[in-house]
């Protein structure tokens, strides 16, 4: 029986609600959980696709996460402000209209970013060779920066887009690497002004890395890239800058994310977290959090909570092309938060399990043999431990599906 249209909301709400699970929006929002005003409204286009689903003003977008509990808003500056009205009293008006749509619905802004890679003027990046793009994009940063601390944001978060190149040979890119900074230090410079004026703390400001797309070649490509560079002396205010790892970019270069994100924690730059899901070596496709790995992401998990992460975790997800309007406000959003809290309460689980715990400890204690013990010895000692490692990874699956409570098949 073919189900007409007047009856596919009812139908997609009742097999929703069946599906259960979901928290209460109170619940939700005691997560540090934010919702980008571009994933929501995003409407399905790409280079081959058309849109598929209606543009979202922020005022729905921000009623919409207040309705469902996601506490947080991030947005790119052209989101939500057209290029041609940035840095214009027409900024402030727009700003201003953010700012009690946000009150209005009970959600905050935890963070800004500077759109450096959709309009044309930034076709060859903004450290680009002409000295006027590099000027208008250093003050794109510095303006993002002051909307931010406009709207009370804590993070400014930059992913570079199209700094690199589809042919190679016309750039240096020792010279790019040195401009790209340039641009990062008057973002820092501009913040410190501004929090000195407005008595706030300054942002952290935070780089995000994807290896390809949408040029080919990129010249930051990883979050060890971000590090080396954050390292590298080119920026006058290292301290300020941290990393904004996004799971799938990691993923997509073929690199466990959780070996990434312990690469950013040893080196304290693990600030903010752009949460989503797809598969190695492809494309960008940013499903939802926990549709295709929730082993592995459940993983991830318990290394940020063994290791008190603390920043945001931001929902930065393109609800798929066949999800309508409404099923991005019925089903993207709020099943996307909830998988989240699942995965973050298993970790919780799993980092308390005492399976894991003492297999853990006796690892740790090894067999016992004597410090000057030569190869064979210490093979000898530590044989039927390291079987432990393989009964730790099935311990995590059971958690993964609630065997370890009791949970049982067949
Ligand atoms: C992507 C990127 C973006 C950035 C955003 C923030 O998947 O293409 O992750 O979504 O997070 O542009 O600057
Ligand atoms: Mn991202
Ligand atoms: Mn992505």
């Amino acid at each position: 029986m073919p189900i007409p249209q007047d009856q596919q909301i009812p139908l997609v709400d009742r097999l929703t609600e069946l599906s259960g699970g979901s928290y209460p929006p109170e619940t939700r929002r005691k997560y540090f959980i934010s919702g980008p005003q571009w994933a929501y409204a995003y409407e399905g286009q790409a280079l081959f696709h058309a849109p598929t689903r209606n543009a979202v003003p922020f005022e729905e977008v921000i009623r919409a996460l207040g309705e469902i509990g996601v506490p947080w808003w991030t947005t790119h500056d052209t989101d939500v402000i057209p290029t041609d009205h940035l840095m214009t009293d027409r900024q402030a008006e727009t700003v201003d209209r953010i700012r009690s749509a946000l009150q209005q619905h009970g959600v905050r802004c935890s963070m800004v970013t500077c759109e450096t890679f959709h309009h044309p003027v930034f076709a060859a990046s903004a450290a680009a060779e002409a000295p006027e793009v590099r000027a208008y994009a250093a003050r794109r940063l510095s303006n993002v920066v002051e909307i931010g601390h406009d709207l009370g944001a804590g993070f400014a978060v930059y992913w570079p887009g199209t700094l690199g190149y589809m042919i190679q040979g016309a750039i240096d890119e020792t010279q790019t690497l040195r401009w790209f900074a340039d641009g990062i230090n008057a973002a820092c410079a501009r913040d410190i002004a501004v929090a000195e004026e407005r008595g706030r703390g300054t942002l952290k400001h935070c780089l995000e890395a994807k290896p390809f797309e949408p040029v080919s070649q990129i010249i930051l490509p990883s979050s060890d890239a971000m590090l080396a560079f954050i390292g590298s002396g080119l920026l006058t205010h290292p301290e300020m800058v941290g990393l904004n790892p996004e799971y799938l970019h990691e993923l997509m270069w073929g690199a466990a994310c959780r070996a990434a994100l312990a690469r950013a924690l040893v080196c304290g730059k693990l600030w903010h977290f752009d949460i989503n899901d797809g598969y190695p070596l492809k494309h960008d496709v940013d499903l939802g959090v926990g549709l295709v790995n929730p082993l592995d992401w459940l993983n991830v998990l318990i290394l940020l909570r063994s290791h008190g992460y603390e920043g945001p975790f931001n929902l930065d997800f393109k609800p798929p092309r066949t999800t309508s309007n409404h099923g991005v406000f019925k089903i993207s959003f709020p099943t996307a938060v909830d998988r989240f809290i699942t995965l973050w309460e298993i970790a919780g689980e799993a980092v308390e399990d005492p399976v894991i715990q003492e297999a853990g400890a006796a690892l740790k204690a090894g067999g016992g043999a004597p410090a000057v013990a030569g190869a064979d010895e210490i093979v000898t000692a530590n044989r039927e431990l390291l079987s432990l490692h393989e009964l730790i990874a099935h311990r995590l699956f059971q958690i993964l599906i609630g065997q370890h409570r009791g949970r049982v098949f067949g």
